[in-house]
Order: structure tokens, then sequence, then C-alpha cells
């Protein structure tokens, strides 16, 4: 079964990973494949946000480290919002340091992510650790990793070597990983969704690096399951109509893959 030619549906029943299937099945109900990238400062901003694109997303991704005015309110009111509008939290933390480390980083500081986040990013630099750290903290709550396994930015120095490995790491922890970050078809495995950042219309790359293609492009060039857009609706006039706008896109290209 190849990944890029099969529905939504179809690769729920592929995984027993409890976070995969939770996101497969809001995928194909809501006819979304959009995670809204939240980078925004304030706490009232991003819930604001998130009431706004709720009805058009499958996840919300964070990055809970930037909000100048963090309480854990915050994080409670955000899981009511994923509830209202089914849709899942996604930390893109991006642990990458030692299991023991990051296990401490996963579940205690200020933020402690695995309270509420039902995804976090990891990157497979450290080897399979960083992984089993996590995982030792779920505590039977349903919780799941990604691998950066290819990053957007320019210069970046995930080499195909590097890439393969990341892939191993998945299929040897699949209990926890769901996917990857990718930006490229770098695995056929149904089970794993693929994740693309760097995601805009009319935008090739902003001033610091980052690199953009089309919600199209990424679907059905690069084999994105789910794209990932921050400022193409964050920073729009009318970030409500933008998410509706991209989720018909890349729906449609996601529909279009399936089919050819
Ligand atoms: P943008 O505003 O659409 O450029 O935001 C992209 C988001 O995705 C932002 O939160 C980044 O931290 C995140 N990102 C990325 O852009 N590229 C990557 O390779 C990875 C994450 Br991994």
């Amino acid at each position: 079964m190849d990944r890029l030619k099969c529905t939504f549906e179809s690769r729920e029943s592929t995984t027993v990973q409890p976070v995969s299937r939770k996101l497969f099945n809001i995928m194909s109900a809501k006819q979304s494949n959009l995670c809204v990238a939240a980078d925004v400062t304030k706490s009232a901003e991003l819930l604001s946000l998130a009431e706004k694109v709720g009805p058009y997303i499958c996840l919300l991704k964070t990055h809970i480290d930037i909000l100048s005015d963090f309480s854990t309110e915050v994080v409670e009111e955000l899981k009511n919002i994923a509830v209202k509008h089914n849709f899942l939290i996604f930390e893109d933390r991006k642990f990458g340091d030692i299991g023991n480390t990051v296990a401490t980083q996963y579940s205690g500081g200020p933020f402690n992510i695995v309270d509420w986040a039902d995804l976090v990013t990891v990157h497979g630099l450290p080897g399979d650790g960083v992984i089993k750290g996590l995982g030792s903290c779920a505590s039977g709550q349903p919780r799941g990793c990604i691998i950066v396994s290819q990053m957007s930015s320019s210069g970046t120095l995930t080499s195909d070597e590097y890439i393969k490995g990341c892939c191993k790491m998945a299929e040897e922890n699949a209990h926890f990983v769901i996917g990857f970050v990718a930006q490229s078809n770098i695995s056929k495995d149904p089970r794993f969704i693929v994740f693309t950042p760097g995601v805009q219309s009319g935008c090739t790359s902003d001033v610091l690096g980052q690199q953009y293609v089309t919600p199209r492009a990424a679907v059905l060039e690069r084999g994105a399951d789910v794209v990932i857009v921050g400022r193409g609706i964050t920073k729009s006039d009318d970030p409500c109509s933008a998410a509706k706008h991209y989720k018909e896109e890349a729906f449609k290209a996601y529909q279009e893959r399936i089919t050819s």
C-alpha cells in the first residue's frame, strides 16, 4: 500500500497508534489536512486565533515558549477550544537531547507539555533515546511525536543519510512516532503521516531563510499529508477566510492525489 494513494480513512486502520488514529479520523470527518502554525506572542491572540480557524483545521501547532504571558489557564482554554472544534494540539518543541533530559523538559518546567499537547516534534539527531524518554512520560495518555527529518529552511543539514536514519527510527518506535516533518516523499508507509511546513500561496521566502511552496505543490509534488501554514493565515487580514481557503486548496490536492 502506497501512502500517497491511500485515503486518510483507510490509513486509520493501518495503525494502532492512538494519536495517528484520532488524526486520520479528524482529517476524514472534517475534510481537512490543514495545520495552522499559531505563532503569536499573547495568550488572548492564541485563543482568539484558535476559535477563528478551529472549524477548518485538523491540528493547531504552537510554540508555547513565545507567549509572553503564559499561564496554565491558557492551555486549559486551548484544550476546550480543541474539543469544541475537534482538532488536536501540536507543540513544535523540537526536543533534541538525551532521553533523561527531554523527559524532564516534556513533563516539567513551566509548560508541562505532556499534559496538554497531543503531539510534539523531536529531532532525530540524538538517536531514539529522545523518543523513549518522551514515551516514558505519557503514562497511559494518548500521546505521540513527529520526527523532524527534513527542514524547510535554506541550508538545512538534513542529508539523505540523515533522513534514512529518521525513517528507521520511526519504524522501530512506531508505538510513539506518528510521522515526519519533511519536504519530500520520504516514506511510502501508510501508517506514517507527513507534515510539511513552509507553505504559503503567493510568497516564496522570508528574509530569514524560510522557503515556501503552495499547498498544491506541497501535497501533489512533495508528498505532504498535512500542510502547515503560519503567516499565510495569521498575518492575513481575515484569518478565518484564509484558513478556509487553505483548507479547501490542500484537501482538493489530496483528493486529486488519491484518485490520479
Ligand atoms: P510560517 O509563518 O508559515 O513560515 O511558519 C512556519 C512554522 O513551521 C513555524 O512555526 C516554524 O517554526 C515551523 N517549521 C518550519 O517552518 N520549518 C520546518 O522545517 C519546521 C518547522 Br521542522
